[in-house]
């Protein structure tokens, strides 16, 4: 497959005002006759002929102004017509089976629904057509197909003519905004909806729908309530008014990804909204409001606005998620909200820049864009824009905002014009900030802090990674917050930005008479890792003092990232061991015993370093020995603190359910504590989490139970299980749960359960979800995944192998996890390239798989 490059942009030579489709809808057959008028686009270099992308389509017939054309051919996948004039109407008949549509890009059935997915390139699997998000047009669709199959049909835009005949019926959909054909969708289908409506700023009253399937009506409040909150914040926060009168979302159970922005009907993985105390997870509930907000953000970050080429996606998904993710902080706790954030930078998108398949958040090529709907294109993408934002303030960056969309309204805009835009909005100069979009890899900051007299001398160096493809670094400005505590009185006398805009600088500080505790990089103003220089104690200080609850969570989490790194490594003799964990211990009992604290914010302090974190602090790691440092020091915690501990659960076991923060931080510090109980206590932990989740009245409390108790050899572990599936049985996004419970579980034989699972009754690989809740959470799973003899890289080679014809977007990112092969010891990077190169060699490889598995083996 051909190499794509960001330099080759050129635009495209021909416009496409409007676009009309007539869809006569089938489960098995669908004909589409699409109409294009077409005409010579004034700033591109004039072509003779114009391509018309398609992807494994059938034409039926072509016309041109209504008679033969000059001439076409068939191009690969792409249907190339010779146009003599300036303006021309072309006829295109396709036809299609949607079930037999596996891959569940263009168009699809699902559940007996017929529904589209066209981002990044699905458009072309519906009919032939310029699929690229520079050519703009406006569509007018009409589908017609059995009233009894599919009562309810629906596109974007708005609702313009309806009619019958005989046992058929017709809708006529009219979207007045110009729009790439990525954000084109349909849906047809047997779907009931909620109906709410929404007043804008401006008086538009705006209908609202959430559709789903008969028996799901009564879990879709929660979404409703996101969406309202999400278009009501984004005219508060951002400006930004909702600009048609119907606003639609479906729901359907087989989707790729999250969520899909289309114009006026966003399509959305049910996981993303259904939810009600029963079935969902506090952490789902916090999934639908996160998702919808995001959706709907799209509307003017990347649908009014949208990308000149998918180069840009940055542009519209980094910006999307930084407002997702402050639409969220403002609706419950920032401080959470922005740990949960870091975490997941952390645990997902840190690997990825410090491995094979590392790339800018602009990226220079791909073979398949597919493959870079990454976390660095999604999550540091947002952390390079919340930096902007920081170094400008909230208000001047609003500034540069608007002045954003308002210079690019109705356009497809690159990254440079969004900086361009927030440089001219705010006054910040980003020359050099522009770097954050070329230059792959998590920066390296070393701290040192020196102190003489009354002056506090904190040094910076920073080192930017060589990556593949970029060998050579410049330093780039880090912006970095930062506080100097006074030892004695526990305070601070002012936070401070610095922006560290050179390999190295040095910042001074007066009137300290003794050496102050340095707190750096509060609220994760930089997406960068720091190597600080910093003692235990000073640490314990943090942990329990700062002011910045963020700061409090790093601290806490060096103690235990630094003990546990420092123990597999092997330099530790037993009375370092002990030492470092009395300090941790320490630290965990002054937030167990913190009353200023809430629990959502204890629950943050007290959750350990994740395995792939504390892996990602060591060049070559050995996944056994961390986690079984990682579980000792668990052990050890839960003895320690085995009264504290109690205490902590016997209190929030008394608060009741609700969905506010007190809820849900009682929830969260109680599984927590049953997890430190497994691991120290098995025998009262099982007897806790048996009791907990017997008397469970929301799904948090039954999950988190059965969590511990699947890790756990305990007889209630089969009957609890046995007991959750039965419950559930029939609920698909719960049977997901159960799936994945057991794949993450700590059981030592955990990879005997994942492959008894995988010829489970349930268990399918036509279904995402399912897929991803059996393997995604096995591969997360260091004990099974990672055993020394290589099984659970051969497991996932072999599913990435069934799946690749299947579903190849979906098996394609289940490569990245052997990827890492660069980065763990010997014999098991062995093992995982054989499995890379067993994928490799299989013949008729999907792009997408093609590509990640090459790039990984490096
Ligand atoms: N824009 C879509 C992602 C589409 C992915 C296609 N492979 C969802 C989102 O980011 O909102
Ligand atoms: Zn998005």
């Amino acid at each position: 497959p051909p190499v794509i490059r960001r330099e080759d942009y050129t635009p495209f030579p021909w416009l496409i005002p409007a676009t009309r489709m007539e869809f006569e809808l089938g489960l098995e057959k669908t004909r589409i006759t699409t109409t294009l008028n077409v005409e010579r686009n004034p700033d591109a270099a004039a072509s003779p002929t114009i391509r018309l992308n398609g992807d494994g389509l059938a034409l039926v017939s072509l016309a041109c102004d209504g008679g033969s054309c000059d001439g076409h051919m068939i191009d690969g996948d792409d249907l190339v017509v010779t146009l003599p004039g300036d303006r021309h109407v072309l006829t295109i008949v396709t036809e299609l089976d949607p079930s037999d549509n596996s891959q569940l890009m263009g168009l699809y059935a699902s559940n007996g629904m017929l529904c589209t997915q066209c981002e990044a390139e699905g458009f072309r699997r519906i009919t032939f057509f310029p699929d690229r998000p520079d050519v703009l047009s406006t569509y007018t669709v009409r589908m017609r197909g059995p009233r009894a199959q599919f009562p309810v049909l629906l596109c974007n835009g708005n609702r313009v003519a309806t009619g019958e005949d005989g046992n058929s019926h017709w809708a006529e959909w009219h979207d007045p905004w110009p729009k790439p054909s990525y954000l084109f969708a349909l849906v047809a289908g047997d779907l009931v909806a909620r109906t709410d409506h929404f007043t804008t700023m401006g008086g538009r009253e705006v209908e609202l729908n959430v559709y789903v399937r008969e028996g799901d009506l009564d879990r879709t409040e929660h979404a409703m309530e996101s969406l309202k909150r999400s278009m009501q914040w984004d005219e508060e926060v951002f400006g930004r008014e909702y600009d048609l009168d119907l606003f639609n979302i479906v729901a359907v159970s087989d989707f790729n990804m999250g969520a899909m922005e289309n114009k006026g009907l966003n399509v959305f993985n049910t996981k993303y909204v259904l939810a009600d105390p029963e079935t969902a997870t506090d952490g789902d509930y916090d999934g639908v409001e996160g998702v919808i907000g995001h959706e709907y953000f799209h509307n003017w970050s990347g649908n009014r606005v949208t990308c000149r080429d998918w180069f840009q996606l940055s542009l519209k998904e980094g910006f999307t998620v930084l407002r997702d993710q402050l639409f969220s902080a403002d609706m419950g706790s920032e401080p959470v909200k922005r740990i949960e954030d870091v975490r997941v930078l952390r645990g997902v998108q840190f690997p990825e820049d410090s491995g094979p398949l590392a790339h800018p958040i602009r990226p220079d090529s791909y073979r398949e864009i597919s493959n870079f709907y990454t976390s660095t294109v999604y999550n540091k993408g947002a952390e390079v824009i919340r930096m902007m934002r920081t170094m400008a303030g909230a208000e001047r960056f609003r500034r540069g905002t608007d002045l954003y969309f308002d210079r690019h309204d109705g356009e497809a805009a690159t990254c440079e014009d969004f900086v361009a835009a927030i440089e001219a909005g705010t006054g910040l100069d980003l020359t050099q900030f522009r770097l954050w979009y070329a230059q792959a890899g998590t920066p390296k900051v070393a701290v040192t802090l020196a102190h003489e007299g009354d002056t506090a001398r904190v040094k910076l160096t920073q080192t930017v990674p060589a990556t593949p493809g970029q060998g050579d670094k410049h330093p780039m400005p880090i912006p970095l917050k930062l506080a100097l505590f006074d030892r004695a009185s526990g305070t601070h006398s002012g936070e401070q930005l610095v922006v560290l805009d050179k390999d190295s600088a040095e910042f001074t500080f007066d009137g300290f008479a003794q050496r102050p505790i340095l707190s750096i990089n509060r609220t994760f103003s930089a997406p960068v890792s720091i190597d600080r220089d910093v003692s235990r104690e000073d640490l314990v200080f943090l942990a329990a003092k700062d002011d910045d609850p963020f700061a409090r969570y790093e601290a806490m989490q060096e103690l235990m990232t630094g003990h546990l790194v420092a123990a597999v490594s092997g330099e530790m003799d037993d009375g370092e061991r002990e030492a470092a964990r009395t300090d941790i211990a320490q630290a965990m009992r002054a937030v167990i015993e913190d009353d200023q604290l809430d629990d959502l914010m204890r629950g943050e302090l007290m959750v350990m370093p994740g395995q792939t974190y504390v892996a990602e602090q060591l060049l070559v790691a050995d996944p056994g020995r961390i986690h079984a440092e990682r579980e000792a020091l668990k052990a050890d915690l839960g003895t320690r603190l085995a009264a504290q501990f109690e205490a902590l659960y016997e209190r929030t076991g008394k608060v009741p359910f609700s969905l506010d923060a007190q809820g849900k931080g009682a929830r969260k510090v109680k599984t927590l504590v049953l997890a430190y109980a497994a691991a120290s206590d098995p025998a009262k932990a099982a007897e806790l989490a048996a009791h907990q989740y017997d008397g469970a009245d929301n799904m948090t409390d039954r999950q988190g139970a059965l969590m511990v108790l699947a890790g756990l050899d305990s007889a209630a572990r089969t009957g609890k299980l046995l007991d959750f599936y039965n419950r559930y049985a029939g609920n698909a996004l719960v049977i997901d749960k159960w799936f994945a419970l057991q794949a993450s579980s700590l059981h030592p034989h955990a990879i005997e359960h994942v492959k008894a699972l995988r010829e489970h009754p349930d268990f399918t690989l036509k279904n995402p979800n399912r897929v991803r809740s059996l393997y995604m959470a096995f591969a997360a799973n260091p004990q099974a995944f990672h055993g020394a003899d290589g099984e659970g890289y051969r497991m996932l080679a072999d599913l990435i192998l069934e799946l690749d014809p299947i579903n190849a977007q979906t098996a394609a990112r289940f490569v990245p996890p052997l990827g890492r092969w660069q980065r763990i010891e010997e014999g098991r990077a062995k093992l995982m390239r054989e499995a890379l190169e067993r994928i490799a060699k299989a013949p008729k490889l999907s792009r997408d798989t093609y590509e990640q598995v090459t790039r990984s083996l490096g």
